[in-house]
């Protein structure tokens, strides 16, 4: 049996070939599929948080060398980042919890 973090790098990278084989070419995640993978797959994480211009910064962040698609490494450094930006989340939660003691 697959342990819950072995089962979650398998959705990562699944979530990866779902989005990227769409369109163009199917090893890269264009501009389109990767807000098509924001929207239905991090709807709570980018609601609100994310309007066109967050997402062009984002997208020219990611895209390390420039060729305005997302390959498997780029997309591995969102996800890494992502990963951060959920634990400063769970943390900012613990601090309220904290204080409330
Ligand atoms: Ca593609
Ligand atoms: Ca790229």
């Amino acid at each position: 049996m697959e342990t819950p973090l072995e089962e979650a790098l398998e959705v990562m990278v699944a979530t990866f070939y779902k989005y990227s084989c769409k369109e163009g070419d199917k090893l890269k995640i264009n501009k389109a599929e990767m807000r098509e993978l924001l929207l239905n797959e991090l709807p709570v994480f980018v609601k609100g948080k994310i309007d066109e211009r967050g997402f062009e910064y984002l997208m020219k962040k990611l895209d390390e060398n420039g060729d305005e698609e997302l390959d498997f490494q780029e997309y591995a450094v969102f996800l890494a980042l992502t990963a951060s930006l959920c634990d400063e989340f769970f943390q900012e939660c613990s601090d309220v919890s904290n204080r409330k003691m």
